[in-house]
């Protein structure tokens, strides 16, 4: 099978999904073309069954805004036609669902028309999509999609809510590969801690809704009570409320790592006892995912899709959107016990063997192949 998929090439949580789920697809022998307007951070373009075709906007002097949807669409009619495509796969309505849709118009044109899975992932749904700009043709798009699927029920259960849906909407969680978390020898806790501290770990794209500002005031708390450390990975625009915590809190300036971007993710999480997420809005909170195969417990909001992952009492606790003091309160019971600690790092690893890729992948391509056929 051929498969086109449509996705952003950054380090968000769709990105890294469909370049996983993409790279799994190719290392079992379908062929995968990726489009879009960068080589996505994780792909592996050595794979020969990968494909990479980046879109290029050109620019012009008259327009206020590049049409890239344009450029987009133009580039889903080449790829499908020049390597025979079987089926495209969105990742995230806008503008991927979109313009898959229009170039699946050109297609048709030629006879050629291919089906479309959509992939909701979050703030497609959540913020961006139910903006008046673009709500109706975000409900559009879906609704022309062949097959959609949602990353969780929470999702899907808003999916419903904010738009008119006339198909079903197949959840498919999103998943993780437990192999690349194995047993890291090299992984040096010592370059982050002394040996009587606790690791406290937080990794979003800081935008508002992660919440940042929570994850400093959390550590701020516990850090009175526990000797310990705070690591922030990742890159995004609430990097100045940091800096201003910072500037009011220099004691602390010592005690929190700021790492960046960092590509051996896995690494760190692995020396870390836990991770916070008190995010606004997570359809499903991959990052959580990603630090439970690191066997690191959660602490969390109850956001969207967030308690379909980590588990209250056992991969770690969870408090309303905004409760600071409980986050806080959980984080120094937790990390005060170190029996409890063992468990929940012991139980957090168990429910990212849940969420397997062998697990999911196999659903995946059922999903495939059924949408093809009843097209
Ligand atoms: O929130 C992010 O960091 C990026 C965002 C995206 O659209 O790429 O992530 C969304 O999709 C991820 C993968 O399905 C989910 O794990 C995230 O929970 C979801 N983010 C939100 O819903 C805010």
């Amino acid at each position: 099978m051929k498969i086109g998929i449509l996705c952003y090439p950054t380090y968000g949580g769709s990105g890294i999904v469909a370049t996983e789920l993409g790279m799994s697809l190719a290392n079992k022998g379908y062929e995968v073309h990726f489009i879009s307007n960068a080589l996505p951070a994780r792909l592996d373009i050595t794979n020969p069954n990968i494909f990479f075709h980046r879109v290029n906007v050109q620019t012009y002097p008259l327009f206020q805004y590049q049409p890239y949807d344009i450029a987009l669409s133009s580039m889903i009619y080449r790829v499908v036609n020049l390597y025979k495509l079987d089926l495209l796969h969105a990742h995230y309505a806008i503008p991927y669902a979109y313009a898959a849709f229009t170039a699946k118009q050109m297609l048709r044109e030629d006879n050629n028309d291919i089906p479309l899975v959509t992939t909701l992932h979050g703030t497609d749904i959540t913020l961006v999509g139910q903006h008046p700009s673009y709500k109706h043709a975000v409900e559009f798009s879906i609704n022309q999609s062949d097959a959609i699927t949602s990353v969780s029920e929470s999702l899907k259960r808003d999916t419903l809510q904010f738009f008119k849906i006339k198909k079903e909407i197949q959840v498919i969680t999103n998943f993780i590969d437990n192999s690349e978390f194995d047993e890291c020898n090299e992984c040096q806790r010592t370059q982050f801690a002394n040996p009587d501290e606790k690791i406290l770990i937080h990794v979003s794209n800081l935008r508002p809704v992660k919440r940042v500002d929570e994850v400093l005031q959390i550590f701020k708390n516990v850090e009175k009570k526990v000797k310990s450390k705070l690591i922030i990975i990742g890159e995004g625009p609430d990097m100045e409320k940091i800096n201003q915590f910072l500037e009011e809190n220099p004691e602390l300036i010592s005690k929190i790592r700021l790492l960046g971007k960092v590509n051996d993710l896995y690494r760190i999480l692995q020396l870390s006892d836990v991770f916070l997420l008190p995010s606004e809005q997570e359809s499903f909170g991959l990052a959580a995912l990603e630090a439970m195969a690191a066997n690191t417990p959660v602490i969390s909001s109850n956001a969207g899709g967030i308690p379909e992952v980590n588990i209250q009492g056992e991969t770690g606790f969870l408090a309303e959107i905004g409760n600071v003091e409980a986050m806080s309160n959980y984080c120094i019971k937790l990390l005060s016990n170190d029996e409890l600690l063992t468990e929940m790092k012991q139980n957090a690893k168990e429910q990212a063997i849940k969420f397997d890729l062998k697990n999911i992948l196999p659903i995946y391509e059922e999903m495939y192949r059924t949408t093809i056929e009843k097209f």
